[in-house]
């Protein structure tokens, strides 16, 4: 797992130099399996993890926002690992941080077999959260090394709401428990990247982070294998919770389809039993 993780680190510094100087910035005239416009830097950021993870020892395949279907490296290895290589990129040009998402999976992608989750954030600084037992957040230094920095945890009840979808397309039970989070004073954090709304919320210590099912998403729009289920284990490891609404955990949903998305709600205790407290009626 070491040896994988070290991997991953050498691609996001490749990634992290890339989006420095970055001088184009177009799309190409394609889409991912979602329908999402890619951009030649999604492409190129796929392509950074594609070579390097295929050379790390353990891994049996790669499951990747920007591939259509899952890669097959070894089959006698034994890490699935599920990636955005991009998240949040439609904001490059906009300079806001964005990042790179990774879950590695025993065997099989499925939440059950979820055995670590690693994420980076290109801000002003590099910054790697690994999470096995519990996240750590790593800075890199000036000689290219991840540098330790703390353990991360939220705490019970926080003052950040992440509230994502399109809002005239909320039900009106998520629109009355959003506003009544306001009404308790909450304020509102969201960038339209996850990995740094989430990222945010676990470094300032809770909040929520919600990213609904909408009359135009009733399946919601984070994909589970590579967004949700990484930062479920993340923030449930942090002492947090997460539900889609109706269930106890995210890491209890199962799906076969390796793009599937699902309604998604992350944060501290508080927020959490809030919000299925106003679900019941849904
Ligand atoms: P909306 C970025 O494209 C992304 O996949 C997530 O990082 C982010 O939370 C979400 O989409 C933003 O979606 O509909 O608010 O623009």
């Amino acid at each position: 797992m070491q040896e994988l993780i070290n991997d991953i680190q050498k691609a996001v510094i490749e990634i992290s130099k890339e989006l420095r100087y970055l001088k184009d910035f177009d799309y190409t005239t394609s889409q991912n399996a979602t329908g999402d416009n890619q951009l030649k830097l999604d492409v190129k950021s796929d392509e950074i993890i594609t070579r390097i993870l295929k050379q790390s020892k353990g891994v049996k395949s790669l499951i990747s926002e920007e591939k259509q279907e899952q890669l097959l490296i070894n089959e006698n290895e034994k890490y699935v690992v599920a990636y955005d290589p991009l998240d949040g990129s439609s904001l490059v040009d906009v300079n806001f941080a964005i990042g790179s998402i990774f879950a590695i999976y025993e065997q099989k992608a499925s939440a059950k077999n979820l055995k670590a989750a690693v994420y980076a954030i290109y801000g002003v600084r590099l910054e790697l959260i690994v999470c096995i037992d519990t996240p750590k957040l790593f800075r890199l230094n000036e000689n290219d090394e991840f540098a330790f920095v703390k353990d991360l945890k939220l705490n019970e009840k926080g003052k950040l709401n992440a509230s994502g979808g399109t809002q005239k397309n909320w039900s009106n039970i998520h629109r009355a428990f959003i506003k009544a989070l306001f009404d308790e004073g909450y304020r509102l954090r969201y960038s339209g990247a996850m990995v740094s709304d989430l990222h945010q919320i676990l470094l300032k210590g809770g909040g929520l982070f919600s990213y609904p099912a909408t009359t135009d998403a009733p399946n919601g729009k984070l994909r589970a294998y590579f967004e949700v289920f990484p930062f479920a284990f993340i923030f449930e490891k942090a002492g947090g919770l997460s539900t889609n609404g109706k269930n106890n955990s995210l890491l209890d949903l199962e799906f076969e389809k390796i793009h599937a998305s699902t309604p998604c709600f992350l944060g501290s205790k508080y927020e959490i039993e809030k919000l299925k407290q106003a679900y019941k009626g849904l």
